[in-house]
């Protein structure tokens, strides 16, 4: 059985992934808008992505006879300066994601329970590959600085990824 304190937080982040899936998608709406087939594809995989980190975290709380319960969802920015600046966001905000992992660790440590460190330790080693894959896009775009050749390209690129396989499916 998990403690009230660890199921409060676990559901606070599972509002805060389900955020990040809506500000990924508003991102993927503005791309749409601008064009950029590409970007908009990957942040729509990444939005999927989002979205079953909060069922994983929904499941877990269920499965330890917890209690999932939900709040409002903040709304999300609708539109960036740039599509750099749109990246810019999405690095900044999976870094703040990172930290509230962090907080939940620190606190399942707290309070020896070690089941759900060993639960966390999924999102940790995410949270790793979230922030580089953002990084290294950004980094393409500071390379490329204004060249419209080198925006074209990149969104080719992007519109290749494909979404990562669901660990929760069976
Ligand atoms: Fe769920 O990792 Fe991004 O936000």
């Amino acid at each position: 059985m998990i403690s009230e304190k660890m199921q409060k937080a676990l559901n606070d982040q599972i509002n805060a992934e389900f955020f990040s899936a809506y500000l990924y998608l508003a991102m993927a709406a503005y791309f749409e808008e601008k064009n950029l087939p590409g970007f908009a594809h990957w942040m729509e995989v990444q939005y999927e992505e989002e979205t079953m980190h909060a069922m994983k975290m929904y499941r877990y709380v269920v499965d330890r006879g917890g209690r999932a319960q939900f709040k409002a969802i903040e709304e999300p920015q609708k539109d960036w300066d740039s599509p750099l600046a749109a990246f810019e966001a999405t690095y900044e905000h999976e870094q703040y994601i990172t930290s509230r992992i962090n907080d939940l660790m620190k606190l399942a440590s707290e309070l020896s329970d070690f089941t759900t460190q060993s639960f966390l330790k999924w999102y940790l080693d995410e949270q790793v590959e979230e922030e580089a894959n953002v990084d290294e896009i950004v980094q393409s775009f500071h390379l490329m600085g204004n060249d419209s050749r080198g925006l074209f390209m990149l969104d080719r690129e992007l519109k290749l990824r494909q979404a990562s396989p669901d660990p929760t499916a069976p």
